[in-house]
């Protein structure tokens, strides 16, 4: 049976009836796509490296493939497949070629999650049906229905670099620093693959203080800037959110910890005013808005120091942002996988706002040789796992400090994920005698 979803399938992908699908990964993403083939009557296999190794015979006879994000398309054998004519599929482009509403797209190094969760919860205020998800929650394919009135996607840069085909209405890089670059090689590949959430003729919502970001604006398409330091269409002036002349709101009202949350509402506006979405709902929207787990989360207050959950802080851009919205020095707790980011760029940072750091995980020692470079001293520790880390922690803090868990680094070298991180820094401080 042919639908309407085959044909624009076959113009946009040349995916016939007779199409050879291999889909590369088994996680969210992989099986997401197979629900989705297998609803379609498309024939395909998964193959999973984690499972068993990759074979040549799987991608000899492959004329499509769906490579998950977490895959480099560089992997031998995907590049070889790929060099001998196999086309290329992302699921966020087999979304956005079917997808009948209008779609607001949202990348960055940090604060994705969060101004696509604001995003969404504008539209539901609006009474919009809406469906959230992409690299957030739910996958992309699982996303399509016909009564969605708006769809909101976080995308990394994993999505985006595979992805050609986006046209969303309103899309916004909200910054680019360094992450994944273990992966994209340098920040002008990484910021190159964050540019083609661009693709189209949408609206662009740009970070006017980000230089990088910034020079991604065009002239010919309908731009709007956001910013906390200077005059722009959304910005921060007197404590107050502004959209031009007029206030949105007071930064008061917004229940956020960090200046860096005042610049995420800011977009977050931007983005839902691209669309004609009403402004006073999303005000309300905010105003109620709750900030997610493991981003800036004061978890405890155990033995009188207030212990904060920023474990999401996966990257030095979140880890710097988070430091800087301290007017106090904080005890600071980081490392793990660094990915092959600059710790220099961190240090400087953690001399000016923490006064003691302790350090975990395998790039533990990275972070530590760079404050060693620096002429100021912080006292550094280390520590094997969580239980040592709060152990040290509520050795060292005296009464009212602040004890703050944010990496700057992924946890996958001694976690499941960053929740599970998270996690384990709060049973270690519940696990404390009081
Ligand atoms: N795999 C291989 N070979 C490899 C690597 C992985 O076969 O070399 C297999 C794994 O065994 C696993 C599967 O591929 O079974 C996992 O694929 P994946 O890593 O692409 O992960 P998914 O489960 O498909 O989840 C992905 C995103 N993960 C990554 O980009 C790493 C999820 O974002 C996203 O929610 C999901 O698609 C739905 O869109 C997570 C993430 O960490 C939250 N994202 C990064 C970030 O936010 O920084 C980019
Ligand atoms: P993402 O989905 O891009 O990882 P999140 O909203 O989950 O973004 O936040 C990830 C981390 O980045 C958290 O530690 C959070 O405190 C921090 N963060 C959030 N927004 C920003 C921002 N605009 N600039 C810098 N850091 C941010």
């Amino acid at each position: 049976m042919t639908t309407h979803r085959h044909q624009i399938l076959n113009k946009t992908f040349h995916l016939t009836p007779n199409a050879q699908i291999v889909i590369v990964g088994d996680g969210v993403t992989g099986q997401s796509a197979a629900r989705f083939f297998n609803s379609l009557g498309y024939h395909f296999v998964v193959v999973d490296s984690r499972v068993a190794p990759f074979t040549q015979e799987t991608f000899k006879e492959a004329t499509h493939l769906l490579v998950s994000p977490g895959v480099s398309l560089s992997e031998p054998l995907i590049a070889q497949a790929l060099d001998a004519g196999a086309i290329l599929m992302s699921d966020i482009d087999i979304f956005a070629t079917l997808a009948q509403a209008p779609i607001i797209a949202i990348s960055g190094a940090n604060g994705k999650s969060t101004v696509t969760t604001m995003v969404g919860d504008m539209a539901a205020a609006c009474g919009k049906r809406v469906g959230v998800g992409g690299n957030l929650g739910t996958p992309a394919l699982d996303l399509l229905c016909e009564q969605t009135e708006l769809y909101v996607l976080e995308l990394s840069s994993f999505q985006l670099e595979r992805t050609s085909h986006l046209n969303a209405a309103a899309a916004s890089v909200l910054n680019i620093s360094a992450d994944h670059l273990d992966r994209h090689g340098d920040l002008d590949n990484y910021a190159q693959a964050k540019a083609h959430i661009f693709a189209g003729d949408g609206a662009v919502i740009l970070n006017r203080d980000d230089e990088r970001v910034y020079a991604m604006r065009e002239a010919t398409r309908q731009t709007y800037t956001f910013s906390i330091k200077q005059p722009a269409d959304f910005y921060l002036a007197n404590q107050m959110l502004m959209h031009k002349e007029q206030i949105l709101m007071p930064r008061s009202e917004l229940p956020l910890e960090g200046k860096h949350n005042v610049a995420n509402a800011l977009a977050a506006f931007a983005l839902a005013n691209a669309l004609g979405l009403d402004m006073n709902a999303c005000k309300t929207a905010l105003k109620c808005f709750k900030a997610l787990d493991h981003r800036m989360q004061r978890v405890s207050e155990k033995l009188g120091f207030s212990w904060v959950n920023d474990s999401k802080a996966t990257n030095i851009g979140a880890c710097i942002a988070a430091l800087e919205g301290y007017d106090e020095k904080v005890i600071l707790i980081a490392g793990g996988d660094g990915k092959g980011a600059d710790m220099n760029e961190l240090a400087p940072v953690i001399v000016e706002k923490a006064k003691a750091v302790i350090l975990t995980g395998k790039d533990a020692k990275r972070i530590e040789e760079a404050l060693q470079s620096l002429p100021s001293i912080v006292p550094a520790y280390h520590a094997q796992d969580m239980r040592e880390v709060v152990a040290i922690a509520s050795h060292i803090a005296k009464v009212g400090d602040t004890i703050l868990l944010s990496p700057a680094c992924a946890s996958l070298d001694q976690y499941k994920n960053y929740q599970d991180r998270g996690n384990h820094f709060a049973f270690a401080i519940e696990a404390l005698p009081a």
